[in-house]
């Protein structure tokens, strides 16, 4: 479904009109940026949050945004692709679901001159000119920063062996490869840390919960650690361990990550661990990046935010509210 917000339109009315002539004509000033946003679905607070600051940043803007959601199914993102380029709006982006399978859709924006931004998430591809540039989070870094935090815990509680459960994100996607790999190669060389298994939670609440209550079943209380790789999926595991009878935080170390309210309030709680923040809030470097696009300059081709680590080694009572 396509939602304007046409925030920069006006209609200039002719010094006839103003001075009283019947029939003046309307000239109609088109807004500076037509933007066509394919969101890939609204799957966690993260999610709506990051929808809702691209909304909020485009109105401030004032860029005209052409929004589609998705509904995670990859087959909407690519007709909602093909729907920009028939409006020939001025500047395509996307967050993509997976990171396969764009070369085709993508080669049609390309011919029909269209710069594509990627949003979040990354692609694989053979072919760089595809796209102009990424805004989003470092996802390996996320993941190393999970693991050196599960680190020093160990150190702090001298553990000698560590039974780690990891619950990842949807298959094949950007943030679910590289949070994987950002924590394996951190505590590969580290003798006590063992992942005794990884379960595809597809970074939902429902999946976070059922894939919580198979390890369960699998492990018991052989699990010290449950690494997830977003808070939906925390959130929904978190009482299937109190359902088991253990002390979510105490008999198991949780960490999360995105850092969204929900979450944080659990880690105050103490119930979680640790939340390494991956913010949403990539609305102003979006516009700002297609606004230049559409005035022909240069951008750079990945922007980073920065991102913080939310932990039981600080004082909890600072975090500010999050805003998703
Ligand atoms: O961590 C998760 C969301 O791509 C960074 O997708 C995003 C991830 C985020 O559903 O909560």
């Amino acid at each position: 479904m396509i939602k304007m917000l046409r925030t920069a339109l006006c209609i200039l009315m002719t010094a006839g009109l103003l001075a009283g002539c019947a029939k003046a004509p309307e000239q109609t000033v088109e807004p500076e940026l037509l933007l066509g946003f394919s969101q890939l679905g609204s799957e966690s607070a993260w999610r709506i949050g990051n929808t809702r600051d691209i909304e909020d940043k485009a109105a401030r803007y004032g860029v005209s945004l052409m929004l589609e959601n998705a509904n995670q199914k990859q087959e909407n993102q690519i007709a909602a692709i093909r729907r920009f380029i028939a409006y020939n709006v001025d500047v395509i982006a996307f967050s993509p679901i997976v990171e396969e399978g764009w070369d085709n859709v993508l080669m049609e924006a390309k011919d029909a001159g269209i710069p594509v931004i990627l949003v979040d998430r990354d692609i694989s591809t053979e072919n760089e000119e595809l796209t102009t540039c990424l805004i989003g989070a470092d996802f390996y870094s996320e993941g190393v920063e999970a693991a050196k935090y599960l680190i020093r815990k160990a150190n702090k509680l001298r553990l000698t062996h560590v039974n780690i459960v990891e619950i990842t994100g949807t298959e094949d996607s950007t943030p679910m490869r590289q949070r994987q790999a950002g924590f394996m190669d951190t505590i590969k060389n580290d003798g006590r840390m063992e992942v005794i298994e990884s379960i595809n939670g597809d970074f939902l609440k429902s999946r976070g919960a059922e894939c919580m209550r198979t390890l369960l079943e699998k492990y018991g209380n052989d699990i010290d650690v449950i690494y997830s790789h977003n808070d939906e999926m925390t959130l929904g595991a978190i009482p299937e361990i109190e359902a088991a009878g253990f002390e979510p935080g105490k008999d198991m170390i949780i960490i999360s990550i995105d850092g969204g309210q929900e979450a944080i309030n659990v880690l105050k709680e103490g119930k979680i661990n640790c939340v390494v923040e991956c913010t949403p809030m990539l609305g102003s470097a979006l516009m700002e990046t297609a606004l230049k696009l559409k005035a022909g300059e240069e951008v750079d081709r990945l922007i980073h935010p920065e991102e913080a680590v939310f932990s039981d080694e600080q004082d909890l009572t600072q975090i500010g509210p999050r805003g998703y």
